[in-house]
């Protein structure tokens, strides 16, 4: 990878702020139908609040409409990035059309000449949960192979109509939560494929389907990409949560160890050029039949990533046999009587960024860039206008701190930190509004009421200071 300067910035994706979603030709998407009530309620399109619902993410923070706004913004606080999804409904509003919708193309073509006017890198993630909801309905999803012939000709459209502007590239984001060997998260399954794990039959098996052909889907993508521009840089996304042992019981450090590290199989996949034969007899035991075929293999073998993304909120503490007491957490194990917790529960552990990013980079020498961090809080607009986060302030501080020891005293290779939502935006794994996690605030709340208008808040100027001060000498 070329040497490039460190890329500070913020990571946003389509469905959580574009808003617009039945605009210009757009299909309806996964995450147009989830965030409305619940993932348990009926899938369905609601445009006005109702009593005990959620804020519908298809109108977003609407910046579709305001993304010169925005981007100003960005520029203002002295982005070098910006991370942005590109809605694959958008550009294919069913997903297996020929032709592409050009006014879709044409809006992120907008979106990166805007990014390109003030140095700004784009960062282009391909699919952040942005499937059209037409692949799940007629083709199952990602249980099908054929959706990832239609996953590379949208790839192929989006590589041609950036080539020359867009310089990095991300697959997928965090398809890693897609787990056939434990009982997989309900929201997780549901928001990556569009499939409710309830509803499936087969569970282990269908996962793993699903998991496989997304794998495959990446390692495909990747070398399309340098086909077309042997100047891409193209990673792949993932939200990884380390799993620490809940005393030195060597039981217990082990399984720890397995906790962490079975998300990684992916990640392996991706950067060894083959699909990890551990998991294949793991998959085998547990009777989970993954045939893979020559050309398969040919396509992990030329698929091989350019570098890691990594979203890190949080670490876990491993399930422990017999205790009862702790409640159980949104990542898994229990509460780690060592940290505090975020409003939603997250443990706030600055250190497990560090760690992640030694493990990641003496597992796979390659570059890392952080491609998500923040914390999700609740803002008050005091009424001077004023939002005093420095409780924001205090958890990326900590978590900056951290990176820069990873790379002045680790020698780990990360070339970029973008925290997450630098503009408020709605959650994806609850629907609200009022999490928020940005530098910029947004006039909109969760009962449907606010004017989009933006607001500064007291982190603005901070971030502003950080990336014009901050070395890593
Ligand atoms: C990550 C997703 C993001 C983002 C973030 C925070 O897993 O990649 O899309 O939303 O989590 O989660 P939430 O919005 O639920 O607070």
């Amino acid at each position: 990878m070329k040497k490039t300067d460190f890329l500070w910035g913020g990571s946003i994706a389509a469905h959580q702020c574009e808003g617009a979603w039945d605009q210009d030709g757009k299909g309806i998407a996964i995450m147009d139908l989830v965030t409305q009530g619940t993932y348990e309620q009926p899938r369905e399109i609601c445009t006005k609040i109702e009593a005990g619902k959620k804020y519908p993410s298809h109108e977003g923070i609407d910046f579709y409409h305001h993304y010169k706004e925005d981007i100003a913004l960005f520029a203002e606080m002295g982005f070098k990035a910006l991370r942005i999804s590109i809605d694959w409904s958008r550009i294919y509003p069913l997903g297996d059309e020929q032709t592409p919708n050009l006014l879709g193309v044409q809006f992120y073509q907008n979106v990166v000449d805007e990014l390109l006017k003030y140095g700004i890198e784009p960062i282009v993630t391909l699919y952040h949960f942005e499937m059209p909801v037409h692949l799940v309905n007629n083709y199952g999803s990602w249980t099908n192979r054929k959706v990832i012939e239609f996953y590379l000709n949208y790839c192929e459209t989006m590589f041609k109509a950036l080539k020359g502007k867009v310089r990095y590239w991300a697959t997928f984001n965090e398809m890693n939560h897609i787990d056939p060997q434990t009982e997989a998260s309900d929201i997780f399954t549901y928001i990556i494929s569009g499939l409710k794990y309830s509803d499936l039959k087969n569970k282990k098996q269908t996962l793993a389907t699903i998991s496989y052909h997304m794998t495959l889907a990446s390692v495909k993508a990747v070398k399309l990409a340098h086909d077309i521009d042997s100047n891409f840089e193209i990673g792949c996304v993932f939200g990884l949560t380390p799993a620490y042992p809940l005393n030195c019981d060597p039981e217990n450090v082990l399984n720890s160890f397995k906790e962490t590290d079975r998300e990684f199989y992916q990640i392996d996949a991706m950067c060894s050029g083959k699909f990890p034969a551990y998991k294949l007899k793991e998959y085998a035991k547990a009777g989970i039949d993954l045939t893979i075929s020559q050309e398969d293999e040919i396509a992990f073998a030329q698929g091989k990533i350019d570098f890691i993304g990594l979203n890190y909120y949080s670490s876990s503490v491993a399930h422990y046999e017999g205790d009862h007491e702790n409640e159980e957490t949104l990542f898994g194990g229990v509460q780690n009587p060592y940290l505090q917790q975020s409003k939603w529960g997250w443990a706030i552990d600055p250190t497990g960024l560090r760690y992640l990013l030694n493990y990641l980079y003496r597992r796979y020498s390659l570059p890392i860039i952080i491609t998500e961090n923040g914390l999700g809080a609740i803002d008050h607009l005091e009424t001077d206008g004023t939002i005093q986060d420095d409780y924001r302030i205090e958890y990326i501080e900590q978590h900056i701190e951290q990176v820069k020891k990873a790379i002045v005293e680790d020698y780990v290779e990360c070339f970029g930190y973008l925290t997450w939502g630098p503009i408020d935006l709605v959650s994806a794994t609850t629907g609200e509004m009022k999490k928020r996690y940005g530098f910029i605030y947004v006039d909109k709340n969760d009962d449907g009421t606010g004017t989009f208008t933006r607001i500064k808040k007291k982190s603005f100027n901070w971030y502003q200071n950080v990336i014009r001060t901050t070395t890593f000498d």
